[in-house]
């Protein structure tokens, strides 16, 4: 029998089993000089040369001290959709899922690094979810087949998000060395991290082209698994 949870989880492992070919290079990574901490600029293109909003760009400090800040985030439901798409959020932070539409919704996931679910509610559920091991998540509602989102769990406070242009900044990053990694739902290829090392006034600009998958995104109807 195909499941909803079933569909969901097949969806996680179809993104992991396309994995195909190099998934990013840099291109180009200058230095100059600005304000007393250091930043990493980004800027994602896919592999026909367009910008790639929703990129998860992150650098995990290689000494292992690792502020926490856990910063919540909120994904809301609003007109039938998860809004945002994507969010990234620092391992052990929580994530509130309000929603603002006047029907139910039933939230949940069946991926490795969260499963949970919210059962059939309207308004903001008593306690928001913890995320708690690093790793991507699909979020579904088990009322409404194409509503999907993504929340990437990451070891480190120092992340951003690309923008509607492709581009994001990391900033307020201490001097060290890192590992600087990206990634992306769609991405054809888990990309393996690079290392960089930041001075304390440094500011890197980097531009990154990532190989996306054009179809089968979304929720896998064949519900494989
Ligand atoms: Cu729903």
């Amino acid at each position: 029998m195909i499941t909803k949870q079933n569909k969901l989880l097949a969806h996680a492992v179809f993104l992991r089993l396309n994995a195909i070919g190099i998934a990013w290079i840099i291109v180009s990574m200058a230095s100059g000089s600005t304000a007393s901490a250091a930043a990493i600029a980004v800027s994602v293109t896919d592999q026909s040369g367009n910008s790639v909003p929703d990129a998860v760009i992150y650098a995990t400090p290689r000494s292992g001290n690792i502020p926490r800040p856990l910063r919540p985030a909120s994904i809301a439901q609003i007109e039938k959709q998860f809004t945002p798409k994507v969010t990234v959020v620092q391992t052990g932070a929580s994530i509130n899922f309000p929603n603002r539409d006047s029907v139910r919704h039933h939230v949940y996931s069946f991926s490795p690094a969260k499963s949970f679910e919210i059962k059939l509610y309207v308004g903001s559920p008593p306690e928001p979810v913890v995320f708690d091991k690093p790793g991507d998540v699909v979020l579904g509602c088990n009322i409404h087949d194409n509503m999907y989102a993504f929340v990437y769990v990451v070891n480190t406070p120092f992340f951003a998000k690309t923008d509607a242009s492709g581009n994001a900044i990391i900033d307020g990053l201490p001097a060290g060395e890192f590992d600087f990694a990206i990634w992306h739902f769609a991405q054809s290829a888990p990309a393996p991290a690079r290392p960089i090392r930041l001075r304390s006034d440094e500011r890197l600009s980097t531009k990154i082209s990532i190989s996306l998958k054009t179809t089968g995104i979304g929720i896998d109807s064949q519900g494989k698994k």
